[in-house]
């Protein structure tokens, strides 16, 4: 059995020799991207000989900075996020953006939820804006590009771009590029680069005293859980699924356990952890609530249970899980956060865009879950 770490050196090692180069427009060169990424179109084809999910790294990995002179400043009003509110990764970043008090500063704009052909030239399918504000509740038109697609974005930051158009994108509108597509690194920013326009700047969800930790947790929970949902549900073969379901399930029984002692997953304080844990908890069983279409606006309510029906999670659900599913509520109900899961569009785009894994996109009923349901994690005090 590797250990963590020699389980993820070997994964780099693969990553970087399935490396290739692809050429990058004026406006990412003039940013200093990098011209070697790993091509792939969707995470659908992600799967290896093996018939496992093997995620590629993000492409564009710059920075924004505190420091004015840097090449990508923290100015209000300059970076947007793209973000789709079916992704748990974007998720995630719009989490940050709340927490911190950010929106008034960076703009998000979310896709359809479901995947439809980019082009008319190729069979691609991914993100979508709607043509009109009103044609998909949540989903607005590009307001900067005008692109029809995420990969109309990437198109922009980089020609002949033929990896995974991905979101979130954190845009920057004067260079008209992607600054950063990798959501865990999105997050840190967030976090500390814009504390001079940010309304909560005291807050910091990476602090220096727990990093040991949250850093453990994260790497645990990245694998496992996070893209350990995704191994099982786009296994190709019976192996590769039994393997992910079984380290999900350890996982997730570890964190049950930690769980048990503490309010959150590295100690009695909100981490960048937790966030990064609740974003596929939230998605795991059904639910049944409010929720918002757009931050900080009020829709419909919704039935679903992606990772444990669609992935196929099903060895115990989430609320069988009782710190788990307590912990998830208590997360949900800080203020904020509610307004960043979106479960419409979690519904629609999970059942509606796989159809290797759900070709008549029917969407299955589950029993009423209210998150906004009362918790017991204050026993563990406030
Ligand atoms: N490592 C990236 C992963 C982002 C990602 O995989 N996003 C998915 C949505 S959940 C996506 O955009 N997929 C497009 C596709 O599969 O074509 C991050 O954390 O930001």
């Amino acid at each position: 059995m590797p250990t963590l770490a020699t389980s993820s050196s070997l994964l780099l090692t693969r990553r970087l020799l399935a490396a290739r180069t692809f050429p990058t427009s004026s406006a990412a060169a003039a940013a200093g991207y990098s011209t070697t990424v790993k091509m792939a179109r969707s995470a659908l084809d992600e799967v290896t000989d093996t018939g496992a999910f093997d995620r590629s790294p993000s492409t564009f990995r710059s920075s924004v900075s505190s420091d004015a002179s840097a090449r990508f400043p923290a100015v209000p009003g300059r970076y947007h996020l793209y973000v789709s509110y079916a992704c748990p990764w974007a998720s995630r970043c719009l989490a940050f953006l709340k927490l911190k008090g950010l929106d008034h500063a960076i703009g998000v704009t979310a896709v359809k939820p479901i995947f439809e052909r980019t082009k008319e030239t190729d069979d691609h399918l991914g993100w979508i804006f709607p043509a009109t504000a009103d044609e998909e509740p949540g989903a607005e038109p590009d307001p900067f590009n005008g692109a029809k697609s995420v990969r109309e974005l990437y198109e922009i930051a980089s020609t002949n771009y033929a990896g995974k158009p991905t979101v979130p994108v954190l845009w920057d509108k004067q260079l008209k590029t992607v600054v950063n597509n990798e959501s865990s690194e999105i997050i840190r920013m967030l976090n500390t680069e814009f504390n001079d326009i940010a309304g909560n700047p005291g807050l910091d969800l990476y602090p220096v005293h727990l990093r040991a930790s949250i850093d453990e947790i994260n790497e645990l929970v990245y694998d496992a859980i996070n893209n350990g949902v995704y191994k099982c549900g786009f296994a190709k073969k019976q192996g590769p699924y039994d393997e992910a379901v079984t380290r999900l399930y350890e996982a997730l029984d570890k964190c049950e356990q930690i769980l048990g002692k503490q309010r959150y997953i590295c100690g009695n304080q909100l981490t960048e952890a937790d966030i990064r844990l609740f974003v596929t908890l939230i998605r795991f069983d059904e639910f049944l609530s409010s929720t918002s279409s757009k931050i900080g606006e009020v829709c419909t309510t919704s039935l679903m249970h992606v990772y444990a029906v669609h992935f196929k999670c099903n060895k115990k659900l989430l609320r069988e899980h009782p710190n788990l599913f307590n912990y998830t509520k208590d997360i949900y109900q800080i203020p904020g956060i509610s307004s960043t899961v979106n479960m419409e569009h979690i519904r629609k785009h999970y059942y509606g865009s796989h159809p290797s894994i759900n070709p008549y996109r029917i969407i299955p009923v589950g029993p009423n879950i209210d998150y906004n349901a009362p918790n017991d994690r204050e026993r563990f005090g406030s």
